[in-house]
């Protein structure tokens, strides 16, 4: 399609007075508002049928980042600024780059690969809306002898297997609320409504069996009012400017988008010894998740979801309630996304940073050996943590960053929320086996899927300089021969070694003692140790499906829990930018065969978090937290332990 490229917008021209405090700040509503005047009022403007999938900052080159960053930027504007926008329009997908200094729409290319942008808000809505109006499904719910006005369709993604894709479709599942707000507790089982999003029209409708409706009773969640164990002094040691937050020895910038959600960059923790920031991470944040569940039959075969690049952790970002979701010493941040009409939307509070005291200790010791005295040193430890919680349907996910004086991060990931349950004519487990229902008997009449959950993290690392080497510290088993001087038979070594290729950085955790290890061959401690920091890996889980299952080619990376690729800006999301309906020709697994070679490259880590959720009584009917994650912590990074610097 040739289109003309250039539109000039009159209203950028008072855009010489834009302020703008980091190069990756993220967009703000006015620039929002802007791309979408600009799009309108170009050839674009004229269809009915255009609406908003993606709205993002296109990131800056890194170098130009660190540039500018190391110079002194408060005296200076950064000399571009331009967003990455997906349209959808006349039943194309359009990829654009919007300056947003001059105004114009400096490329525009239709995208026909596999796969869909996400969904917008609306698409959603009037699709899960649909069902109510529609004949057979009113006849279906009058048979079953319920009130339609006591129904909730919810849309889900359907994947893709194997078959010819030539629509953007969710399929829509209801349940009945008949006084509860558990709405996931009462599936009506058996109906499948399969919608095409843009022509809103239903494409195949199914009504295939009446398994009895699970009742209402004990379904309800909502609780007593939020007992407040936390203090109410908000906190003056953040210091916040704009996106750039200060706190005991770090510096980072946070950031908040419809797709990855909360993004921390440029984090560099200060070496009193060398009286510098030294950088850790250049970017970091959820790419993508994938929750298959384990239930093969019509009704829940397709459930695979892949979260972010479907919908969007920001687009499902809640506004977080203080003393539930944040202590009362937390402070806020808002975020901004586009609707489906290009308009901005505010989430307020979208992300809490609060300090942190556990009751934990940073260190310690108790001395006895010092003649006529014990000694006791130690200090507590209080952390920085940053936080948003993204609900995804029935799921939430609280996703949180925590920064420690010591130089780890801490990256953490707790589940709760509403299990996703299937009706069943079964009100015991003595009537049934496992194999039969796909999960648990959680509730009469109530079976919970078994499924998994993988949160796949991009996280480029920058250990005191960009370029960096992935190492494997293998611990060996070494046999002695026992002497006279030593009865010893065995001990464990350290084998250090260099990964020279993506391939090798391919890896599958708690097989052999290992430690991970990203490196700065170029820098050296003062004694001679390579600069680095360390992954410290949660539970060791990778998907069980079948490599040939459709499901799992869309999600290949979920085989390995780590990964090092290349750097390389555009390519941040794991299961593929377009992740709906997505074949499995993008994304991580495929960036990673090239086998590039990454010693001493820009490199970034790619790690997933991953559940296999067998269900269990007690997470219904709402689920308990469940908590993994991981760590990065420094290695040989400081002289000594920087908790003792000041
Ligand atoms: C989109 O809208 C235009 C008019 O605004 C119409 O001509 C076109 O058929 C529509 N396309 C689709 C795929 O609905
Ligand atoms: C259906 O629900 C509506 C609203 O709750 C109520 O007014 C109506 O009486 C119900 N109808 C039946 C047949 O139960
Ligand atoms: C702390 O609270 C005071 C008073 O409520 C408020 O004015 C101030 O902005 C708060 N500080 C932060 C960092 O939120
Ligand atoms: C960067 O990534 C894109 C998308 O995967 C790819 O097309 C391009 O070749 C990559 N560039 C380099 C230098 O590897
Ligand atoms: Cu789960």
């Amino acid at each position: 399609m040739t289109v003309p490229l250039l539109v000039l917008s009159a209203l950028f021209l008072s855009l010489n007075s834009r302020v703008l405090c980091h190069p990756l700040d993220p967009l703000t509503p006015e620039e929002i508002n802007r791309i979408k005047l600009t799009i309108q009022k170009s050839h674009f403007g004229s269809f009915s049928n255009l609406t908003f999938h993606f709205v993002d900052l296109e990131e800056p080159d890194k170098h130009h980042v660190l540039k500018w960053l190391s110079s002194d930027k408060h005296n200076g504007l950064f000399p571009s600024r331009q967003a990455r926008v997906v349209i959808r329009v006349n039943g194309e997908t359009h990829e654009l780059v919007v300056d947003l200094i001059t105004g114009l729409i400096v490329s525009d290319k239709v995208y026909r690969g596999h796969g869909y942008p996400p969904f917008t808000f609306n698409e959603l809505l009037r699709a899960s809306r649909f069902p109510l109006k529609y004949p057979q499904f009113q006849d279906s719910i009058s048979r079953r002898g319920l009130n339609l006005s006591e129904v909730t369709c919810l849309p889900l993604t359907t994947g893709w297997f194997g078959e010819t894709v030539t629509r953007r479709v969710i399929r829509a599942t209801c349940f009945y609320r008949g006084g509860t707000s558990n709405i996931w507790a009462r599936p009506i089982e058996g109906i499948s409504l399969l919608i095409d999003v843009e022509a809103m029209q239903v494409i195949k409708y199914v009504d295939r069996l009446n398994a009895p409706l699970p009742k209402a009773e004990g379904t309800d969640f909502q609780s007593q009012r939020p007992n407040s164990v936390f203090c109410n002094e908000n906190n003056s040691k953040i210091t916040i400017r704009k996106h750039e937050v200060r706190w005991a020895n770090w510096e980072f910038h946070v950031a908040f988008d419809a797709r990855a959600g909360l993004i921390i960059s440029t984090a560099s923790i200060f070496d009193n010894i060398k009286n510098k920031f030294r950088r850790v991470l250049y970017r970091g944040h959820v790419s993508e998740t994938f929750v298959p569940y384990m239930d093969p039959t019509p009704e829940w075969y397709y459930r695979t979801f892949m979260d972010v690049g479907e919908f969007g952790f920001g687009r499902s970002a809640n506004t977080l309630v203080p003393l539930i979701d944040c202590p009362g010493n937390a402070v806020y941040m808002d975020g901004y996304m586009a609707g489906a009409d290009g308009q901005a939307q505010k989430v307020p509070q979208a992300i809490c940073m609060f300090e942190s005291y556990a009751g934990n200790i940073a260190w310690r010791h108790t001395e006895i050996g010092v003649p006529e005295k014990v000694i006791t040193s130690g200090e507590a430890e209080v952390n920085l943590v940053v936080r948003m919680v993204a609900t995804v349907g029935n799921y939430d996910y609280i996703l949180d960053w925590e920064f420690k004086k010591s130089g780890s991060i801490k990256i953490g990931v707790s589940l709760s929320g509403v299990l996703e349950m299937k009706a069943t004519e079964y009100t015991s487990t003595d009537q049934t086996t496992s194999d039969h229902i796909y999960g648990t008997l959680v509730a009469e009449n109530s079976v919970a899927g078994n499924h998994d959950h993988f949160l796949t993290y991009y996280l480029d690392l920058d250990v005191d300089g960009t370029d960096n080497s992935l190492v494997k510290a293998k611990l060996k088993t070494s046999r002695t021969q026992p002497t006279n001087v030593s009865p010893r038979k065995s001990y464990w070594k350290v084998v250090k070694e260099t990964v020279k290729t993506e391939g090798e950085a391919r890896i599958q955790m708690g097989l052999e003692p290992v430690e991970l290890l990203i490196t700065n061959p170029n820098k050296k401690t003062k004694i001679g140790n390579n600069v680095g920091y360390r992954l410290i890996t949660g539970q060791p889980a990778i998907s069980l499906l079948a490599d040939d299952d459709y499901p799992q080619m869309r999600a290949a990376y979920t085989k390995y829990q780590v990964w090092v690729t290349c750097y390389n800006k555009t390519e941040r999301w794991a299961g593929g930018f377009y992740a709906d309906r997505s074949h499995g020709d993008d994304g991580l697994a495929i960036w990673g065969h090239r086998n590039r070679a990454i010693e001493n490259k820009d490199l970034v880590l790619w790690y997933t978090v991953g559940f296999h959720h067998s269900p269990q009584q007690e997470d219904f009917p709402v689920m308990p937290t469940l908590y993994d994650g991981f760590e990065l912590r420094p290695a040989n990074f400081f002289e000594k332990n920087p908790l003792l610097q000041h």
